[in-house]
């Protein structure tokens, strides 16, 4: 039967995503076993205690009953504004929440994402070329699959990455090409590596089709210098790939010499001839940031350069899964306008989400700090996104325990930190990483009153499994 495990598409079963593998799993027996899990496996802050903004969920709330418009005690319940602005998404959907809407978003929300970006970027935006989304990653499957013909075609990958991009090029039956981000110069791209990792692509009868970047990175939280997206557009224009753009971190910035810059701006700021040619798509979310709406599931993407006749094919692809969420595209929509300065409901919101991102700020620090105090444990500053990635120099008994438990040692050691801690991590080796070379990736999202408890409790598991396993010879290298 076809659906026997034998006779499953080969590429599903080869497909990995280590954010919910084996260290969830594991994670999610012991919850069930009454133990204490901190889940910092993955980046989903409402999870871990974070309230959402206040103005948004009253919209939506209203736009999701709304006969409470009718009742003529509303306006005791629900600001002036959010009544007033729930009336506005009503008016843009043709029945309210519970119709479908166009495949590729709300014609009026796909309006005010462009004219977001254009603000955000002071270059004119199209809504025709915008589509919402069930959060960013339907997004980047639908281009990834447009361009992915077969395995003879190859994506430019950074290493490490989110696994959704080397899970689904796998789905896709295509080609991850690797380019690894350096370490040692705080997870910084190089361009000669790009260079190298498609000479070593193409020598190997692959055709590099497309280049993701990840600004600011997960898992390694670097954010990109304009200097370096100027480069990366370049090598695009030379090597004519087209460019995905995965910015989903941009609010989520902790350091002010790099602030987030957008490789549409970048681009836009180049002229002629790069900014005509070079195809580019820019992903975005309500997810992450000071929203953190994961449940939501809402994104857009934005195209630039893509002829009309690939965006019709796109829109056709689209319109097979009907819709996007429609309340999820009101969120964008809430996102990308939110209440201005003088509405009723601006000082509320402007002090909920500048308090989610200056904890944030603090979270990051304690967490980088606490990792650089461990024995063992080297960690760069986590100047973006919500993670911290830090290196584990694993001594040779700890390697050679993994080995015999038969397991990759990160994961070892990310069991044994579970076991003994509860916190939920997950190893590097689920990003890719250099051979001999082990992380762990932590989200920085645990409430901040938390956080110096969770840190105590993993430098003590740490530093006693160090010397557990330090039998003085050598350690995996940097
Ligand atoms: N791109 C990046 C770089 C991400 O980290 C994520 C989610 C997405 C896209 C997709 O998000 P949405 O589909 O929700 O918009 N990050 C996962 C992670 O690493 N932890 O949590 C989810």
């Amino acid at each position: 039967m076809a659906l026997d495990y034998d006779a499953l598409n080969e590429n599903v079963k080869k497909c990995q995503y280590a954010v919910r593998g084996e260290l969830y799993l594991r994670a999610s027996e012991l919850q069930k076993e009454g133990k204490k899990i901190i889940f910092t496996n993955v980046g989903n802050p409402h999870a871990l205690g974070q309230k959402p903004l206040t103005f948004p969920r009253q919209v939506v709330a209203l736009c999701q009953a709304p006969f409470l418009l009718d009742d003529p005690n509303v306006g005791m319940l629900f600001p002036a504004d959010a009544i007033a602005r729930a009336k506005h998404y009503l008016s843009l959907t043709s029945g309210g929440l519970g119709a479908y809407s166009d495949s590729r978003g709300i014609p009026g929300v796909r309006k005010e994402v462009a004219e977001f970006i254009e603000r955000r970027d002071g270059y004119p935006s199209d809504p025709e070329l915008i589509f919402l989304t069930d959060g960013a990653s339907k997004g980047v499957m639908q281009i990834l699959n447009c361009v992915i013909r077969g395995e003879g075609d190859g994506i430019l990958v950074p290493v490490p990455q989110y696994p959704l991009y080397s899970a689904t090029i796998s789905l896709l039956g295509g080609s991850l090409v690797p380019y690894y981000l350096d370490e040692s110069e705080n997870w910084g791209l190089d361009v000669n590596n790009l260079r190298q990792s498609v000479a070593q692509a193409r020598s190997q009868g692959i055709s590099v089709r497309a280049m993701v970047i990840i600004n600011p990175g997960n898992p390694t939280g670097q954010c990109l210098s304009e200097a370096n997206l100027r480069e990366i557009l370049r090598f695009c224009y030379n090597e004519k790939l087209v460019l995905l753009g995965d910015e989903v971190y941009q609010q989520n910035i902790y350091q002010d010499e790099r602030p987030f810059i957008s490789a549409k701006k970048v681009l836009m700021d180049m002229g002629l001839p790069l900014s005509k040619e070079v195809q580019l798509v820019s992903f975005h979310t309500v997810s992450k940031g000071y929203w953190g709406e994961c449940g939501q599931r809402g994104g857009y993407f934005e195209m630039t350069n893509i002829p009309p006749r690939v965006v019709e094919e796109i829109y056709k692809v689209a319109s097979i899964a009907l819709s996007p969420n429609v309340s999820a595209q009101i969120f964008m929509g809430l996102m990308v306008s939110p209440p201005k300065p003088g509405d009723i409901s601006y000082d509320q919101f402007s002090r909920e989400s500048k308090g989610i991102l200056e904890s944030l700020r603090r979270r990051a620090k304690i967490m980088t700090d606490g990792f650089n105090s461990c024995k063992n444990v080297v960690c760069n500053f986590t100047e973006g996104a919500m993670y911290s990635f830090p290196q584990i120099r694993l001594p040779p008994g700890a390697l050679q325990a993994a080995k015999q438990a038969g397991k990759v040692p990160d994961v070892f050691y990310c069991l044994k930190l579970l076991e003994a801690t509860g916190i939920s991590t997950v190893p590097g080796s689920g990003f890719g990483q250099k051979e001999g070379v082990f992380h762990l990736r932590t989200t920085i999202l645990p409430a901040e009153e938390e956080m110096p408890e969770i840190m105590d409790s993993f430098k003590k598991f740490n530093d006693e499994f160090m010397t557990q396993y330090d039998n003085n010879f050598g350690y995996s290298r940097m």
